[in-house]
């Protein structure tokens, strides 16, 4: 997602320099540019206009920090003001509601809005420990009943049936008597597609609306069609109140217009962002996160939140045990290192992550540079010492080291490169051994772009930013 927009956008920041501050004449031709990759990404003509509005107002205004150089405070504006548009801040489903809480997802056919269902009982149920419940009232397309039943199944919410032969507000009445029953939390109410936002759609949504009264009403839209997505959530909003939208298909779009003209066209919030098709690919929205993304900052923070739930806690906090006391970082240590480096979707997944690492060119080269084949052979070299060598690295010498190698199929020299990566590795964990640890190494991994040559719009907001 964003791919395009923040190549065109890190361009042409990049021109934002000169000297002592901002100008008319200095952020001109940037403001042409950020305006047209803007519409390119198909982000809606008045939201692109007042964005710029704000962004020139805020630039010539010189509230800027004294301690950035021009560049560097023209990225923040836009920074701000990208975060400022999606609506500052996440905001998640009203769950304090007397329970269950009734969500009901609308949307065109084809948005997502079944899957959502799936997706959003597996959050709430894993995130939230919430007893979720689905119900479709869906009563049209064929198998539309049974689609749903299928996925509730496949993330363990439990499913009230239904029939195609009865109204929609009767399941939905039914269903919320179950829901009690039984103590859901939640129940998911799933309705039926339709091909435009047409007057007997609406009319029908809007009866199940009042009869049901959900206290979330979220509109299930696909990200790929743009500025379009903002304008029938529009539609939907001005008939029935919203209380928020979801994207789904965001792993599809390059552009990103849908995620930045929700808001400002509708006045609602989107909440969530479907990420592809499997039950588990949908992440909270986060405006400031996707604004960093934007820009080429890359998901920091959603990388560390990630790492700290698929990294088995146990071993790390073991290690990070270990090295307070002053032990030393050794072969098994670095071998299940890589384990959770593989775990987090190997290194592609890892680097793109990783701020300044949008550049194309870049990612090219780390590609071609195949590191996950590297990872694989010091893999097989610590595979080939004998425990005791793995837990003290000391141990290595001449002719331990050739057993080694013959034990893998490889030269001395590559086990001799093993053992310096390493102890360089070794030297960084001494250096991050405490408990804030984990969010240090990330920092400090984000300073590994300047070795690789930067790139992308990471440098220019990078250490100056004095929050961070
Ligand atoms: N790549 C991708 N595909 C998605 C995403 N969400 C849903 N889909 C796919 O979109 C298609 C339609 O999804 P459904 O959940 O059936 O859509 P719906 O809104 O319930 O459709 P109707 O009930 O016919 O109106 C399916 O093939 C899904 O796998 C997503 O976030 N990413
Ligand atoms: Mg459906």
């Amino acid at each position: 997602m964003f791919d395009t927009l923040t190549e065109r956008l890190t361009q042409s920041l990049k021109n934002v320099t000169g000297s002592g501050q901002l100008t008319e004449d200095n952020i001109k031709d940037t403001l042409r540019e950020v305006r047209m990759a803007l519409l390119e990404a198909d982000v809606a003509l008045p939201v692109t206009r007042e964005f710029i509005a704000k962004v020139k107002e805020q630039a010539l205004g010189q509230e800027v920090l004294t301690q950035l150089s021009p560049g560097q405070a023209f990225v923040k504006i836009v920074h701000d003001e990208l975060t400022k548009m999606m609506g500052e801040a996440n905001q998640s489903l009203d769950l304090a509601a007397k329970p269950p809480v009734v969500v009901l997802l609308a949307g065109l056919q084809g948005a997502g809005k079944t899957t959502t269902a799936a997706k959003l009982s597996r959050y709430l149920k894993e995130r939230q420990k919430k007893k979720v419940m689905t119900v479709s009232a869906d009563v049209y397309r064929p198998a539309a009943i049974k689609q749903l039943e299928t996925v509730s199944n496949e993330v363990g919410a439990e499913f009230i049936p239904s029939d195609a032969s009865e109204k929609p507000i009767d399941i939905v009445n039914r269903a919320i008597e179950q829901a009690k029953i039984k103590f859901a939390d939640v129940l998911i109410v799933d309705t039926a597609g339709r091909l435009h936002v047409d007057e007997n759609m609406m009319d029908e949504i809007k009866a199940l609306h009042a009869a049901v009264k959900p206290t979330e009403t979220l509109f299930v839209v696909d990200a790929m069609t743009g500025q379009d997505a903002a304008n029938t959530a529009k539609a939907f909003n001005d008939a029935l109140p919203l209380t928020g939208v979801i994207l789904t298909k965001t792993d599809g779009d390059a552009r990103g217009g849908a995620a930045l003209s929700v808001r400002a066209i509708t006045g609602k919030p989107i909440k969530f962002l479907g990420m592809g098709e499997k039950l588990d690919a949908l992440e909270p929205f986060h405006p400031e996160r996707v604004a960093q993304r934007i820009l080429g900052m890359g998901d920091v923070l959603s990388l560390v939140e990630e790492v700290e739930r698929k990294i088995d806690k146990e071993k790390a906090e073991k290690m990070a045990k270990k090295l307070q006391k002053g032990g030393s970082f050794n072969f098994e240590d670095m071998l299940m290192q890589f384990e959770q480096m593989n775990k987090m979707g190997g290194m592609m997944g890892f680097l793109d992550k990783l701020p300044g690492m949008s550049n194309a060119g870049l990612q090219q080269a780390i590609e071609q540079a195949k590191p996950e084949k590297q990872v694989k052979k010091m893999e097989s070299i610590i595979q080939s010492m004998t425990l005791k060598e793995r837990r003290n690295p000391e141990l290595m010498n001449p002719s331990r080291k050739k057993r080694i190698a013959a034990g893998c199929g490889m030269d001395v020299a590559e086990v001799n490169k093993l053992i310096k990566q390493h102890a360089q590795m070794a030297k960084m964990m001494k250096k991050f051994a405490n408990p804030s640890g984990l969010g240090k190494m990330m920092r400090s991994l984000g300073g590994m772009q300047k070795q690789f040559g930067g790139g992308g719009g990471g440098p220019l907001f990078g250490n100056n930013n004095p929050k961070k």
